[in-house]
């Protein structure tokens, strides 16, 4: 599917700061894409739909996961914000009928991470934090690093993440810590 019509799909099913939101991920990813070697086209890809599924009903999105025999039940027991990344991968697989395993990874562990993350799945995560319209404390700072380090950018946006939700007292989803420790591992 052409850029344009990837575009369509998606803009179909979310609001309009949402689509801006995957705009300005679409170009943040190519351009670390560009940066770092990896596929530009994939990232472009990911980007575009990485999050496709963010507006499906809680209902819909469990149905999904349990009738999905590959996906992960252990996130059902944690946020509800993690399933739209792996619901999101076996929807645009059968709604869009993409099947590059790479993009659909990009796509399944853009929010939780995972160790030993590809290239491809740094690019597309990262991006996520840090595209134009992102807001938070801290986020020019990971806008610096994503120039220098891609793993050290994407250690300490995931270590934010799990402050957050430390500081919620919420349960935090293991592959969010091995993705941080590996991350960090890989560089010592
Ligand atoms: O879909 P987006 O809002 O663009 O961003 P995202 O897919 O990275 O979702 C991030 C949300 O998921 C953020 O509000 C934190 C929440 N979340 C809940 N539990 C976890 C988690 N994020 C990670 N990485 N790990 C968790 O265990
Ligand atoms: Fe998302
Ligand atoms: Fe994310
Ligand atoms: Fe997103």
């Amino acid at each position: 599917m052409k850029r344009e019509q990837l575009l369509e799909a998606v803009r179909g099913q979310m609001t309009k700061h949402r689509y801006e939101h995957t705009l300005g991920v679409m170009e943040t990813a190519v351009r670390l894409a560009e940066k770092y070697g990896a596929d530009k086209t994939k990232a472009e890809t990911a980007a575009i739909l990485h999050d496709y599924c963010k507006f499906w009903s809680e209902e819909n999105m469990r149905k999904i996961i349990e009738t999905t025999p590959h996906i992960p039940k252990d996130l059902l027991e944690h946020d509800k914000e993690l399933w739209h990344a792996h619901v999101g991968a076996e929807a645009v697989r059968r709604d869009l009928g993409i099947e590059d395993e790479e993009i659909l990874n990009a796509i399944r562990y853009h929010t939780s991470g995972r160790e030993n993350m590809t290239l491809l799945e740094k690019v597309v995560c990262l991006a996520d934090y840090i595209e134009p319209g992102r807001q938070f404390p801290g986020v020019e700072e990971l806008r610096q690093v994503a120039e220098e380090d891609l793993d050290r950018a994407l250690a300490k946006a995931l270590g934010g993440t799990i402050a957050f939700l430390v500081n919620r007292e919420k349960r935090i989803y293991p592959l969010t810590v091995l993705a941080r420790n590996s991350l960090i591992k890989s560089k010592k």
